[in-house]
């Protein structure tokens, strides 16, 4: 109807939107989801990537109340275009964060961490669609049932906080197992890997470390020269013996806490952290800070605006699904 193709069925010449419906739940053009990154995904990032075309979301991480709100308030004067906000739900103070975004009405939550199921009436009755962020089939389910609106399942090639399984199984799992729309998230920043998760049955991705380079980011300048200057290998996932691993970008603050892992310290790897993960995205403390980022940050090589991120990526998308279709 008002998109110029259909899934996967745009002639040659014509722009592939890949209109999933994944885009009429959410309202958006592409589907895409931008992934909220606690100190990173800003008001000024999510407005840029929903301005482009597919929904950008603020990392509330660990913000107070108040801060959340200024920046829920601060990317509504940015885009008329619906946005969401990431919820870290092992936060004290997450039923205040809850509040903000039943206060402010954002068209989705995205959830990390954790399971959203206690307050997943609140978001539907405030008409927010939640998309939970989950390691493995079981909690996809799980959530099926409490009411999610669609799934993230988060390969463990993503950064930050994660699970075990790869994209490339759980993608496919996930799908075969619940009937709401299941994105696929980790290790995806370009065309070809958009067209691989539609492939394995996804109706969209989250990408975030992609994101990180984009002109609008508010991370300090050192985080995007490392990311670009960052090789295959260059990630790794700390505080295993915490029961918390995140992936982050290989430093002396990973070797540090490698030592602590292979001590069996949880205590002294949870302190260390505290205040790690701002040290390295604001301060730009890129070799004592926690730089979380995916394995797929070796494929990023320039920092561009954020809707120009999302058309390479749409432009890519189609030149792999004519050169696949010419096999
Ligand atoms: O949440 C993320 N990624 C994140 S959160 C974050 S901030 C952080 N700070 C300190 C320690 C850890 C993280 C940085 N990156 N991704 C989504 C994700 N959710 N990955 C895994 C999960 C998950 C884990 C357990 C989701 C649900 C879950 O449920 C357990 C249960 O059964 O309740």
């Amino acid at each position: 109807m008002g998109s110029k193709c259909d899934t996967m069925g745009s002639r040659l010449g014509e722009i592939m939107t890949l209109r999933t419906e994944l885009c009429d739940l959410l309202g958006i053009e592409y589907p895409i989801i931008q992934g909220g990154m606690a100190w990173t995904s800003t008001a000024e990032l999510a407005a840029a990537v929903s301005e482009g075309g597919g929904i950008g979301v603020i990392g509330a991480g660990s913000m107070p109340a108040d801060i959340l709100r200024q920046e829920i308030i601060k990317a509504k004067s940015l885009t008329n275009k619906n946005f969401g906000v990431n919820l870290m739900l092992m936060q004290a103070h997450i039923d205040d964060l809850v509040q903000v975004l039943l206060d402010e009405k954002v068209a989705m939550v995205t959830t990390g961490a954790g399971n959203p199921g206690k307050y997943m009436t609140d978001f539907k009755e405030a008409g927010i669609k939640v998309f939970p962020v989950v390691p493995s089939v079981a909690l996809a389910q799980r959530l099926e049932k409490q009411g999610a609106d669609a799934i993230i399942v988060e390969g463990t090639e993503a950064g930050g906080h994660i699970g075990e399984l790869t994209t490339m199984v759980l993608t496919p799992q996930a799908s075969q197992s619940v009937s709401i729309p299941v994105i696929a998230a980790g290790g995806i920043a370009t065309g070809q890997g958009l067209v691989a998760a539609l492939a394995l049955g996804a109706k969209g991705v989250q990408i975030g470390t992609r994101f990180i380079c984009s002109t609008e980011c508010t991370v300090d300048p050192k985080v995007k020269e490392r990311l670009i200057n960052a090789r295959d290998r260059d990630t790794v996932v700390t505080g295993r013996s915490t029961g918390h691993p995140a992936r982050i970008i290989r430093n002396q603050f990973s070797k540090q806490i490698e030592i602590l892992d292979l001590q069996n310290k949880p205590d002294e790897i949870e302190k260390l952290g505290t205040g790690s993960l701002r040290k390295a995205m604001r301060d730009g403390d890129i070799d004592h800070g926690s730089l979380m980022a995916g394995q797929i940050s070796g494929i990023i090589n320039e920092i561009k605006p954020a809707a120009a991120i999302i058309e390479q990526i749409l432009k890519e998308a189609q030149e792999t699904i004519e050169g696949l279709s010419k096999l």
